[in-house]
Formats: structure tokens, sequence, C-alpha cells
């Protein structure tokens, strides 16, 4: 069978997988942008709680009822977790966690934009966004989000359902915790240790290691909630 042409003129190899994404907001436009440059995946339409009309050329299938309507086909169905920031990490998690017993597939997806270096685990879920950079080693748990033009250097380890925002950099043998959140700008100095369910702030540097959950803001980061 030849390629097929999607909706936006993009095409999409034969033997490309069917999938669905979740969420009509930012971000799941992004999403589906990288979905079509990869052109590995039909993407049949998005699901979300309102029609939100054709995003970006794709149409709204309906709730999540809907996905798990159509998960009972012989194919397994690939899913890309395109809501963002419904509170950090933890809304995105439980949306996984009620899609669970429904054997979808949910495939690390690399923007071909993107530059990944040797050696580097993605965990299922995660999104690499155009323009990242991510280099030796470097681990992930599962739903990462590397955004846009984000670097994410040698050896650093990163937990579940970890958000680095746009243009954050975090240098090499970084840990960051599950649910963490890295914002825009920020820069994590190599080394430093970041507990589970931080937040740090847009443009914040952090020199310390961040030992308990909370928000931190500034140069040097410090603990404000
Ligand atoms: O359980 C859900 C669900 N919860 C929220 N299932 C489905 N299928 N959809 C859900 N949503 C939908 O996600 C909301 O109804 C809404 O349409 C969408 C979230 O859109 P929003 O534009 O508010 O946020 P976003 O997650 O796309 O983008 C955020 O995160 C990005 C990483 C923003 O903060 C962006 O600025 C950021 N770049």
């Amino acid at each position: 069978m030849a390629d097929q042409p999607e909706s936006s003129g993009f095409r999409v190899e034969s033997a490309a997988r069917d999938m669905v994404v979740i969420g009509g907001g930012g971000h799941a436009r992004v999403v589906i942008s990288i979905l079509r440059k990869l052109r590995s995946y039909r993407v049949l339409g998005y699901t979300d709680p309102q029609d939100r009309g054709p995003l970006v050329g794709v149409p709204y299938l309906g709730s999540d009822e809907e996905l798990i309507r159509l998960a009972a086909a012989p194919e397994r169905l690939s899913v890309a977790i395109g809501v963002g920031q419904v509170s950090p990490g933890m809304g995105r998690h439980n949306l996984w966690m009620r899609l669970q017993p429904h054997q979808l597939l949910f495939p690390a997806l690399v923007s071909p934009a993107a530059i990944v270096n040797d050696e580097v685990l993605l965990g299922d879920g995660s999104v690499i966004m155009d323009g990242a950079v991510i280099n030796c080693g470097a681990r992930f748990g599962q739903g990462a989000i590397v955004n846009t033009n984000s670097t994410v250097e040698h050896d650093v380890r990163i937990g579940d359902w970890v958000h680095v925002a746009p243009g954050a950099t975090i240098c090499g043998d970084v840990t960051i915790g599950d649910f963490s959140m890295i914002g825009a700008g920020a820069v994590v100095i190599e080394g430093r240790k970041i507990a589970s369910r931080c937040m740090v702030g847009a443009g914040s540097t952090v020199h310390r290691d961040l030992t308990e959950p909370g928000v931190y803001v500034g140069n040097p980061a410090r603990k404000i909630q």
C-alpha cells in the first residue's frame, strides 16, 4: 500500500501505527506536530472532555471513553499523552493509571528535530520535543516531558512524570525525582539532586540539593512554599 496522506498534507508511512492523542490543548497541538514529522503514526484524532474542534487538522473523537472503545480493536492502539500541566505530573500520571487496564501502547516519542545521543534510555510515554538535546547516558522514567530547546546533559537521572520546561538546562549527573518540574529557562548545576514533587520556578538556578518537596525560586533557588 502506498503512503497515505494525512489531512494536513503530511504523509505517513504505510506501516504506520494508529495513534490517539489525549488532550485538546496547547501541548496536544505540539505533540501532534511532532507525530506528523515522525510519519510513523497515523493520528486518528484526539480525546478531550470538550469538543475543541479540529486540532491542527486532527478530528475530535470524544472523551476518553471513546479511546477505551477504540482500545478494544485487535491491534494494540498507540496513545500519546498530550496533556501537559494538570497539576504538574500528577494529572498525567492519574490519566495513565486510569488507562492501564486497556492494553494501550504509550511509546516514547522523540522529535526528529531533537538530538538524542548514545546510551539514553527513555521511559514509556516520554516526549522529547523540538530542539531538545539529551546527552549520553541520560535516563528517564515514564511520562517525562523534555520540552522545546531544553538540555539534559550526560548521565542525568530523571524520574517518572518529570517536566523539563522549554529552555531549561539540566547539567551532567543531576538526579530529579518523580513528579518534579523544572521551569522554563531554569538551570540545575552539575551533580545536584532534586527530590520528588519539587517545582523549580522559571529562570531559577539550583546550586544546592533540594531535599524536600516544595516550590523553589531565585538564584540560588530557595524554598517559598
Ligand atoms: O483526563 C483528561 C483530561 N484532563 C484535561 N482526558 C482528556 N482526554 N483530556 C483532558 N484534559 C484536557 O487537556 C483539557 O480539557 C484541555 O483541553 C487540555 C489541557 O489544555 P491546556 O491548553 O490547558 O494545557 P496543556 O496541558 O495543553 O498545556 C500546558 O502544558 C504544556 C506543557 C500549558 O501549561 C502549556 O503552556 C505547556 N507548554
